[in-house]
Order: C-alpha cells, then sequence, then structure tokens
C-alpha cells in the first residue's frame, strides 16, 4: 500500500530536525511558534530520550511552545531564572535578503522578539515560500495592543501610511487574545523601503505593545524546500 506523506509537512519536519540538530547538552533553548517550529521541539524530545542531548532547558515564546515543550517532555525554565539564552528556533511569515523578518503570524511575537533577540545564537526554520524581496509584501504586518487603545493606535497606522484591521478569531467570534490579553492589529503597507525605521515608529506609538518586525535578529535561516510527493511504501 502506498502512503503520500504531505511534502509540505516533510520539508518542515526536516527544516525543524536540522535547526534542533544544532542544539548542544547544557543550552538553554528558546522555543519558537509555530507549525514549523514544532518539529524542532519535537525533535529535541526525540534526542533528550534517545541520551543524544543532555541537561537542556527551554524558554517557551507562548503557550502553544509551552505545551509542546511539556508534552516532548523537555525541561522548562523562565527568564527570571537564567541570565542568556545560547540559542533559538522560531519560525517566520516573512524573510527579506537582509535577514530581516516578520513574525506574529501566530500572534506570539511580543514574546518571541524578547527571546529571540535575547539568544546568542537565533536560527529560523521557514519553506522557500516565506522569503521575499521586500518585507510586507506578501504578509501584514502584525502589531500588538492594548485593547483601550486600539483606535487611536488604528489612526495612527494609516497616518503611515497603513491599512489596520483588527484581527479576529477563526469563527470571527471576536478579537484574537494574545497570552498577554492583548488584541492584534494586521497592518498592509504597500512598501516597507526602511523597516527599521517603521519597526521604531510603530512602538513608538502609544499603547503599541510590540510589532511583527524583526530586524537585525536573525542569524541563520535555514530554509526548507517542498519535494515532489515522495510516496512511502
Ligand atoms: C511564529 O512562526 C510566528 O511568528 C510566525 O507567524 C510563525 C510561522 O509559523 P509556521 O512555521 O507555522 O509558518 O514564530
Amino acid at each position: 500500500m502506498t502512503v503520500n506523506v504531505d511534502p509540505v509537512v516533510i520539508m518542515k519536519q526536516e527544516v525543524g530536525k536540522a535547526a534542533a540538530s544544532r542544539v548542544k547538552s547544557d543550552s538553554i533553548v528558546g522555543l519558537g511558534t509555530g507549525s514549523t517550529t514544532a518539529y524542532a521541539i519535537e525533535y529535541l524530545g526525540e534526542r533528550l530520550r534517545k541520551g543524544e542531548l543532555k541537561n537542556i532547558v527551554g524558554i517557551p515564546t507562548s503557550f502553544q511552545a509551552e505545551v509542546l515543550a511539556k508534552k516532548y517532555r523537555i525541561p522548562l525554565t523562565s527568564l527570571d531564572t537564567v541570565d542568556r539564552i545560547d540559542i533559538a528556533i522560531d519560525g517566520a511569515d516573512e524573510v527579506d535578503p537582509n535577514k530581516n523578518l516578520i513574525k506574529g503570524g501566530g500572534a506570539a511575537h511580543t514574546r518571541e522578539k524578547v527571546v529571540d533577540s535575547l539568544a546568542d545564537l537565533f536560527i529560523v526554520v521557514v519553506d522557500s515560500g516565506k522569503l521575499v524581496d521586500k518585507l510586507g509584501s506578501t504578509f501584514l504586518l502584525p502589531v500588538e495592543v492594548i485593547p483601550m487603545a486600539v483606535a487611536p493606535v488604528m489612526r495612527s497606522l494609516e497616518k503611515l501610511g497603513g491599512k489596520p484591521e483588527l484581527r479576529m478569531g477563526v469563527k470571527k467570534a471576536g478579537p484574537v487574545v494574545t497570552d498577554q490579553g492583548n488584541l492584534v492589529i494586521d497592518v498592509k503597507f504597500d512598501r516597507i523601503d526602511d523597516p527599521a525605521c517603521l519597526e521604531k515608529t510603530i512602538n513608538n506609538i502609544p499603547g503599541v505593545l510590540e510589532n511583527g518586525l524583526f530586524i537585525g535578529v536573525a542569524d541563520i535561516i535555514l530554509v526548507g524546500e517542498i519535494k515532489e510527493d515522495r510516496p512511502l511504501v
């Protein structure tokens, strides 16, 4: 019987494993969010179980990462306990040629930026579809905002040339709420010519907690290639 495994799943597994294989024993590991990083977390658990890895602790970037780490028995700690992160593995929604990112599709970019920025080595795991010439060309820019400031922040984002929209949940039953209890505004910018400047400008708007521009944070981009359907016999 031939079983076809989704080539996207295979790609995510391979790039997640490639990142996780760079983790050394005795490391403090930033655990990212998203479906690709999930495979890296799973593989870290497998390496621990096999005894290939010893004595690592994880810092989760979201409730989702925390749940996965517990599922794969990766010990967890917090930034109150450690003063450094050796390596962080995380996904992204867009990557430009300068390794700048848009993140936040999973509404976790605030904790992700804290952890990823602290890491001595930040590895991003993506498929080739995430590679863009200019940030903002395929993905809206997520901005985490405190609930009482949504209206004035949206007006400020419009003045910057953006088209902001409050992110609603899957069933449109209500807005998406972040792990911090805030809301997310997704902003369409026709062009982002100076992402470093835009990141600072947006974060300076009163009521904004964090936006999804990650400038000069990523060290290594691991890009998975989606190969043709490879039936498993
Ligand atoms: C997370 O990874 C988010 O910042 C980003 O949206 C997501 C991409 O996830 P996936 O690997 O599922 O495309 O870090």
